[in-house]
């Protein structure tokens, strides 16, 4: 019986050292946690350039002097908040607000033919 006692005592010093084992392993090798310091903020938007003509046409939105495939481009990524606000007019339908709706307004006007950027009043 004293045996069994004794094994008994040797088996738990043994897991105890095992788990003493077992932390300081952990606490050696684990890495700190990052500092939180809340969401990563988004990148800033690029600033609004400079028109290389005066007075751009309505969706002449990159200030070009050219109403084209980069205008379509330019007014696109803005929309989706990766490009800079638009230079020229960018409410080519005349709405009142520059949405996705002008995007297609003016790529139907550039690669199909389709009706030119409303005129100014
Ligand atoms: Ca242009
Ligand atoms: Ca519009």
């Amino acid at each position: 019986m004293a045996e069994t006692s004794s094994s008994l005592k040797t088996g738990t010093v043994v897991v105890i050292a095992v788990a003493l084992l077992a932390i300081a392993w952990i606490w050696l090798t684990g890495k700190p946690e990052p500092a939180k310091t809340g969401p990563p903020s988004p990148p800033p938007r690029p600033t609004r350039a400079q028109p290389r003509v005066p007075n751009p046409a309505r969706g002449d939105v990159n200030g070009d002097g050219a109403l084209d495939k980069a205008d379509v481009e330019y007014l696109a990524e803005f929309l989706m908040g990766n490009g800079p606000e638009p230079i020229g007019d960018g409410d080519v339908n005349g709405d009142g607000s520059v949405d996705i709706k002008d995007v297609m307004y003016l790529r139907s006007h550039v690669f199909a033919g389709g009706p030119p950027p409303v005129p100014r009043r």
